[in-house]
């Protein structure tokens, strides 16, 4: 019985989406958008990104048109954006974790293939700024080579014709409903990285939802694992952040014992939307203090109900009082889990606790304690 039931998860090739699932296409949306509309005195609705994910061009033009009243036909608007899209196609960027994926499938003779709602010269143009990605896709689907688009299963029927395979066998990633939706229909297993947060109850047909690319376990469909795991946490290109310590949201962290020292969300929310909301680990610098072990989150404050991830380090080390307005440092080397729910406080607690020893231990090894000596943890107030 579970012999069946494992064959049945078994995939022997990929199927991609290509727009919010390996590259950040909505962020150069919303940035034409937000221009585009406050021409015509509008101002762009953030949320109205839920109402254009996954859908075909012409489907979402028509969304703009009428939502926003615009003085201009579907067509007109769609030639004007699409000049002003393909003029900045080169700055749209991978996604976390896209770029890994794609290198390990393609490393280890995973046959790949791209389907898209977008036409098949847009998906080309759009990968070109990709170093290694062309050669990777042996099957390209676009919107233009079949009757109908996703939520259809038209474009993923005929990926898998293509690459020769069983529908069975084919594993779909997707980020948006009408997606997963048409690999569903296709009679595939589908993979849901949803690219907007909270909306997990939108996708309930996926056979797994995850926050990132970087959390695929590809040995869970029988596909080769990542190798780059160690001793529990995913290593990541470090990046810094830092500024003075402000007061958070006071859930009383300090009587669970995990105080988390926040800094101002404001500056940072534009850097930290490249980053899965999750746990992460790395180093802290405190001027005056000196350096050390900190384990964090980057997440939705659910308490809060906040717009923008906060990001809350817990510093490793006791020190018996406040530091509030002092300039803290962190660089971020690691990677341990996504955000999760819990069905309790104290399994949270219990959680971070656990994240705690990880990171802690993990900061000890070369690969991550080299960092401890970074200079832009030297708070010296002296040095530049
Ligand atoms: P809030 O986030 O509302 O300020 P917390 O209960 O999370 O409240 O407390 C955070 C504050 O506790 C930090 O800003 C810092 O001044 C202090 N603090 C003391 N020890 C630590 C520690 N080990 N890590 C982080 N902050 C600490
Ligand atoms: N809150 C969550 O709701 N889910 C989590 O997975 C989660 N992980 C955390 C991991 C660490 C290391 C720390 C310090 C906090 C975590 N939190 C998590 C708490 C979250 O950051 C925030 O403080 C509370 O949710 C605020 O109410
Ligand atoms: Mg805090």
């Amino acid at each position: 019985m579970s012999m069946s039931n494992s064959l049945e998860k078994l995939a022997s090739c990929v199927i991609l989406d290509l727009d919010g699932t390996l590259i950040n296409t909505d962020g150069l949306v919303g940035e034409i958008l937000r221009g585009y509309l406050s021409k015509h005195g509008k101002q762009w609705d953030g949320r109205e990104t839920l109402k254009i994910v996954g859908k075909t061009p012409i489907e979402a033009a028509t969304a703009i048109v009428e939502d926003y009243g615009l003085p201009c036909g579907v067509d007109e608007f769609n030639t004007e954006f699409y000049q002003l899209f393909s003029a900045q196609m080169s700055k749209i960027k991978p996604l976390p974790g896209a770029n890994r994926l794609i290198q390990h499938l393609k490393g280890n003779g995973v046959p790949m293939a791209l389907a898209s709602n977008s036409s098949r010269a847009n998906i080309e143009s759009k990968i070109s700024y990709h170093k290694g990605w062309k050669e990777s896709f042996s099957v390209i689907v676009g919107g233009d080579e079949v009757t109908q688009g996703k939520p259809y299963p038209e474009i993923y029927l005929e990926a898998a014709r293509r690459l020769n395979k069983e529908v069975a066998s084919c594993l779909v990633i997707e980020d948006s409903t009408p997606g997963v939706t048409a690999g569903k229909a296709a009679g595939m297993k589908v993979v849901a990285v949803p690219s907007l947060p909270k909306q997990t109850h939108l996708f309930t047909s996926a056979n797994e939802i995850m926050n990132s690319l970087i959390d695929l376990r590809p040995e869970k469909w029988g596909l080769p694992p990542f190798q780059d795991w160690i001793e529990n946490t995913l290593p990541i290109e470090p990046w810094c952040i830092g500024g003075p310590v402000v007061k958070g949201f006071g859930r009383g962290s300090k009587v669970l014992g995990i105080p988390t020292a926040n800094l101002s969300t404001k500056e940072y929310a534009s850097e930290l939307v490249e980053h899965p909301a999750g746990v992460y680990f790395g180093w802290a610098g405190l001027s005056t203090r000196g350096v050390f072990k900190m384990v964090m989150s980057i997440g939705w404050n659910p308490y809060f109900n906040n717009t923008e991830k906060t990001i809350e380090p817990w510093l490793l080390h006791e020190f018996g009082e406040d530091f509030y307005g002092e300039e803290l440092r962190l660089v971020i080397v690691g990677y341990i889990r996504p955000e999760a729910n819990f069905p309790s406080l104290e399994r949270l607690v219990e959680k971070i606790h656990e994240d705690r020893g990880i990171a802690e231990r993990a900061l000890d090894l070369q690969l991550y304690a080299n960092f401890k000596d970074d200079p832009f943890l030297s708070t010296n107030p002296l040095l530049p």
